[in-house]
């Protein structure tokens, strides 16, 4: 495997480097310390032309003047928490709200704004870039000094494996995830609109107000959001479905079926021939359809269009600390977190 470095631009008067793990198929990630977040990746198509299959800011100083997660690590907590609020032991938290009163990704200063300790690993069969990064007690609101390691492995399976490790000195939440958007025609002035996907899920979580989950877990069957057999994205997003219709597409957690190494997700789009398939130890995954046009800044000279990506966000249901039965945040001090989602690249010949 091979690892390289490249000046990526200055935070805080710190040199941010771009690492790059390239496998011997022509595979590469790249990512940076600056949130964790991931820059590049890079796959041949049916023809051998590579090219990057995620949407990504080009410069720093958008990132950290505009932060649209793209790519980055979220957390501590992915998605919104209804007011910022939660009840632990009988106490309620007030964390910092970002977003119509909610808490939304983490908060104003979530780990993706962070600066990220790095190191690297080069093994027989996998590289790694080794981000950590201490949250402190009261940031964002939450109670606990939270150390954090998140792994990406690039392997010589074409896998990019996400392996999560956290500690915490007190009662607080962990529910991250990896917010990368893929547009694996390798061209973001192309939509994913003819991407196919296919999930191992049967249920959707419904959104409401101010985005928030309902707490609703919908039967997904016969409806827009029924992936069960592969279908074309478009014809969950142009639908009329009403809750396509309130956010512009997709923007909703699928319950997942099964966990660990079975596969849960498939993206895949004809014309390049490429795919990428999902195993995650979560209970969900969050789509985003990039709804929406971002204009406050330019990738290839121009705004990222609507739709120019689309995530497969896995993580614990969203709001799942004030939704019974979306499954357990809570990180105590005696426990160590570790979870690991894996995205495997491939060519449909
Ligand atoms: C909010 C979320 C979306 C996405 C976007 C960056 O709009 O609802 O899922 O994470 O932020």
């Amino acid at each position: 495997m091979d690892i390289t470095t490249k000046f990526f631009g200055m935070f805080q008067n710190q040199e941010v480097i771009e690492y790059t793990l390239t496998n011997s198929n022509g595979i590469s990630l790249s990512a940076i310390p600056y949130g964790a977040i991931v820059t590049k990746i890079v796959t041949p198509d049916k023809n051998g032309e590579k090219a990057n299959i995620t949407l990504n800011v080009e410069s720093l100083e958008d990132m950290v003047a505009h932060r649209p997660f793209y790519g980055a690590t979220i957390g501590r907590v992915a998605g919104r928490i209804t007011d910022g609020q939660y009840i632990v032991e009988g106490q309620q938290v007030q964390l910092d709200v970002n977003e119509k009163g909610n808490q939304l990704h983490g908060g104003p200063v979530g780990l993706d704004t962070k600066l990220w300790k790095v190191k690297t690993k080069n093994e027989e069969d996998h590289a790694s870039i080794i981000f950590s990064c201490k949250s402190l007690a009261g940031e964002n609101g939450y109670p606990g000094n939270l150390e954090v390691e998140v792994e990406y492995r690039l392997t010589e399976k074409n896998e990019w494996k996400i392996l999560y490790t956290a500690h915490t000195d007190a009662t607080t939440l962990f529910n991250p995830t990896n917010h990368i958007y893929f547009n694996l025609t390798g061209d973001i002035k192309q939509t994913i609109l003819n991407h196919k996907l296919q999930l191992s899920s049967s249920k959707y979580g419904m959104l409401g107000d101010r985005n928030l989950p309902t707490g609703v877990l919908k039967d997904s069957s016969g409806t827009a959001f029924d992936f069960s057999e592969s279908k074309l994205v478009r014809e969950a997003v142009l639908s009329d479905d009403p809750q396509i219709k309130s956010v512009s597409g997709l923007d909703h957690p699928f319950v997942l079926e099964q966990k660990g190494e079975a596969v849960q997700a498939v993206l895949s789009e004809e014309k390049s021939g490429r795919q990428v398939i999902m195993s995650t130890e979560e209970n969900s995954v969050v789509i985003f359809t990039h709804n929406k046009e971002m204009d406050a800044f330019q990738i290839q000279g121009e705004p990222a269009k609507q739709y120019a990506g689309i995530t497969l966000e896995a993580q614990t249901l969203p709001d799942a600390v004030n939704q019974s039965k979306f499954g357990n945040i809570f990180l105590q001090p005696e426990q160590t977190y570790h979870s690991q989602t894996m995205y495997r690249f491939s060519v449909l010949e």
